[in-house]
């Protein structure tokens, strides 16, 4: 079977990739193999619970958080060809080597709250190039189609792998060994689907297309869509984007009036933009609603954006009805 490192390989001369962005690549994946090891041990490596801290978004950090972004901006810092770093769960950004020239931003562990309850989280992530001259926050504001890789690791019943370096997907699972090994090449996100992914208890503070698009699905075949839909909420994006990659569903998390002054609860630069790249790279959608998710021009490092994203006719049909 093919090794993670082994494919990198085969990137590099396939695609002429810098040596330098899949040792970048390689050193993020050598870092979730080993939060996936703390992960896997849950109460038994003394790593679960509350860290006693807080993070910018506001949010109480788990102690997984911490380890998890620690693991990462360790790992990262060794890669000379890393210029800076972002994270969800730093105030600013990190700089490394300042002769890198990458980027990497992520959210160490998504879906955090669902450690404590053995659900699947996920490590997403993605890659930039430094642009010339002194590192700051605006570096970091590139819009999603300048990504150079994406990808996120799901730490579910199995430990899973998903990249792109923009030329497709390729899933890889963690062995026995401790190594990753490709196990899907190329999935596709089916066209069309029956299968919608949404946090319902927020259905008040909806604005009106969306309670519409929602509602349409549930009359199922006595509605408009003809169509039964069935329904998933494991509140932990990455495995919600895996199942879409792997089955196919559609997935919102729209913009509501419970804060006004947010355009969504997920973040752009380290969950919406990397996670979008993947599915539309296996030839799924994504957008805010209104704007295709890669073409959204980012205002700050940590900011908020509405998600619709999945199979490509149920997006674009969230889109048609936003006008
Ligand atoms: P809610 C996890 O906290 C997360 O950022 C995503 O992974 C997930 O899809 C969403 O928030 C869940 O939000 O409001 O349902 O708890």
């Amino acid at each position: 079977m093919t090794t993670f490192h082994d494919y990198l390989q085969q990137q590099r001369e396939q695609h002429h990739l810098c040596p330098q962005l899949t040792a970048t690549v390689q050193s993020i994946a050598d870092a979730c193999i080993r939060i996936s090891e703390k992960v896997r041990l849950g109460a038994l490596s003394g790593v679960l619970g509350e860290a006693g801290s807080g993070n910018i978004q506001g949010e109480d950090q788990k102690k997984l958080d911490v380890i998890a972004n620690n693991l990462l901006i360790e790992a990262l810092r060794r890669q000379s060809a890393v210029a800076g770093i972002a994270s969800e769960e730093e105030d600013s950004f990190v700089a490394t080597d300042e002769n890198g020239r990458y980027l990497v931003l992520f959210d160490p562990l998504d879906g955090s709250s669902n450690i404590d309850v053995n659900i699947s989280i996920g490590t997403i992530f993605s890659v930039l190039e430094k642009p010339s001259g002194s590192l700051n926050t605006e570096s970091f504001l590139q819009k999603g189609s300048r990504q150079l890789a994406a990808g996120y690791v799901l730490y579910g019943p199995q430990t899973l792998l998903v990249i792109t370096f923009k030329h497709g997907v390729d899933v890889f699972t963690l062995n026995q060994n401790g190594e990753f090994v490709l196990t899907q090449a190329s999935p596709k996100v089916p066209g069309q689907t029956k299968e919608f992914a949404i946090n319902m208890s927020n259905q008040r503070h909806w604005e009106a297309p969306v309670r519409q698009y929602v509602a349409e699905l549930l009359a199922g075949e006595t509605g408009v869509r003809g169509k039964n839909y069935n329904m998933r909420w494991v509140a932990s994006m990455v495995a919600e984007v895996h199942r879409i990659l792997m089955r196919g569903g559609v997935f919102l998390y729209p913009k509501d009036a419970r804060d006004p002054s947010k355009p969504g609860k997920l973040r752009l630069m380290y969950e919406a933009n990397p996670l979008s790249l993947v599915l539309q790279q296996a030839g799924g959608a994504s957008c805010n609603a209104v704007e295709d998710m890669l073409s959204i021009e980012p205002a700050g490092l940590h900011q908020r954006v509405a998600v619709v994203l999945g199979s490509k006719e149920e997006v674009e049909y969230v889109r048609r009805l936003h006008g």
